[in-house]
């Protein structure tokens, strides 16, 4: 058996019942098995893959906070610090009621790649709860933040690891997590990124990710010849990247038409208002059925659909393994030219070699989510820094970063035979610099 297959099995033996962590390690090895192939001897050797796929370390602990009632729980924190090989661990924090060890395994392990793809200097974490934010008072999500972080605070630091938000965990939820680590460790400095403006936080980080989905989309529209200018976009997910997703794609002349939230989904044929999206989501927290309210030439169905509507462009922008085979038929039927992932992980292993197959333009999400994490950096370098640019300075870095990170995902993807496929290209260009990092310190 080659060396990818022998560590692809053990991967599933070792660790059963974590299908997304199987999805993502088979994902990334089966791409950098010419890499691996050419120099298979010294792997093995070095046991680089077993290195590879194996977490530095994983901290699970118990988090135990009360509710309005006096009412007692106990959820599970996780922090999974994957590879540290070019700088400290970075990656977000997930709470939502479906986080398990094999989700944050499968977050961490594409983090380690995503972050090497920005070109800057951060390694490979996730961590989150199981706990649900949804129905939650304020007061409620500060006790159980405080009580997250009372633990996590013994694994994390500014030049160790730097958590961030990820899905059910925004501004409110680092707030309150920044204020529990600087009472309990006494220190002011940059152990998250996503904080608020007042106390360290960076312009522009709130919308990094959806914006920096749509310049590298639109990059690569261009190098085939095409913009995003009147193109019809859908978008699924209706949070974070989903807003600023449509907000950009508005602002480079697209019009995008469908939204999603976990139980429902919006067809606007006006275009989305993103104004009344984010009163919904962002001040009320309410469900995307109040949309109707405000855009009264709109659909709400209950369910999953947005995959149905004609577009030229789709940015799946929810969570992982939501854009199904039959959904990427339906796309591909209806002539769709591009799909990028805003999401982690969003398509399916089927999905995704059905719309490579057909010609559809795939950017995965490790290149193309790539600039929320990388506009994190650039908010630990003005912490390192103390000091805070402007919003048009940190939006024009994220702009030149996910350009570069199109060109270097289409280089490599030319330099290994493989022209137009993005996966292959995301994969051996964020492997190679881990790769040389860990060659170079050693077995450690
Ligand atoms: P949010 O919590 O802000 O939004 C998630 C959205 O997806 C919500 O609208 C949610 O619905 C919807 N959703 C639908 N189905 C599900 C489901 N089964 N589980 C969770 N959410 C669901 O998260 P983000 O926008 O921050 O994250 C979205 C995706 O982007 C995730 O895959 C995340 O890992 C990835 N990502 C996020 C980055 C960031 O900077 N925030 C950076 C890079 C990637 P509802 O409104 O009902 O909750
Ligand atoms: O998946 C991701 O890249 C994120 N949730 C953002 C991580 C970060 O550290 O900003």
């Amino acid at each position: 058996m080659s060396y990818v297959d022998e560590v692809i099995a053990e991967v599933i033996a070792k660790n059963p019942d974590e299908p997304e962590f199987h999805q993502a390690v088979r994902e990334v090895l089966e791409s950098i098995r010419p890499v691996i192939e050419a120099n298979e001897a010294q792997f093995r050797r070095d046991a680089l893959l077993e290195r590879l796929v194996n977490p530095e370390r994983q901290i699970k602990f118990r988090v135990p906070w009360i509710d309005d009632n006096g009412d007692v729980h106990v959820n599970t924190g996780y922090r999974v610090q994957f590879n540290s090989a070019i700088g400290p661990y970075k990656g977000g924090l997930r709470l939502h009621p479906s986080v398990n060890i094999g989700i944050i395994k499968f977050l961490g392990f594409e983090q380690i790649f995503k972050n090497s793809l920005t070109g800057l200097p951060i390694g490979g974490g996730k961590g989150g709860s199981d706990f649900d934010p949804k129905g939650k008072s304020d007061r409620e999500v500060m006790r159980f933040c405080q009580s997250f972080m009372t633990e996590l605070c013994k694994y994390i630091g500014a030049d160790t690891d730097v958590p961030a938000g990820d899905i059910g965990t925004g501004g409110r939820e680092i707030g309150y997590m920044f204020g529990q680590y600087k009472k309990i460790r006494g220190l002011f400095e940059g152990v998250l990124t996503g904080k608020g403006l007042t106390y360290g936080g960076s312009l522009a980080r709130t919308e990094a990710t959806g914006y920096g989905l749509l310049y590298i989309t639109d990059e690569m529209l261009r190098c085939h010849g095409e913009s995003m200018k009147d193109k019809t976009v859908v978008v699924s997910g209706a949070g974070n990247v989903a807003i600023y997703a449509i907000q950009k794609a508005q602002q480079l002349g697209a019009k995008v038409v469908t939204c999603s939230d976990s139980t429902g989904w919006v067809y606007d044929p006006d275009g989305i208002d993103v104004a009344a999206l984010k009163e919904i989501k962002e001040v009320k927290r309410a469900r995307l059925t109040e949309y109707k309210n405000y855009r009264p030439n709109s659909e709400y169905h209950e369910g999953r659909g947005v995959w149905q509507i004609k577009c030229d462009v789709a940015l799946p922008c929810a969570t992982q393994n939501e854009l199904h085979l039959e959904d990427a038929k339906q796309l591909v039927a209806n002539g769709c030219k591009a799909v990028c992932e805003g999401a982690n992980m969003p398509t399916t292993e089927d999905a995704t070699k059905f719309l490579q197959d057909s010609g559809v333009w795939f950017i995965p999400g490790k290149a193309s989510n790539a600039g929320g994490v990388a506009t994190s950096a650039l908010e630990m370098s003005q912490n390192s820094e103390r000091l805070s640019w402007s919003f048009e300075e940190v939006d024009a870095q994220l702009k030149k970063i996910m350009e570069n990170v199109y060109h270097n995902i289409d280089n490599a993807a030319k330099k290994y035979g493989f022209e137009g496929n993005y996966v292959v290209g995301a994969n051996i260009a964020g492997f190679e610099k881990v790769l040389e990092a860990m060659n170079a310190q050693g077995i450690v």
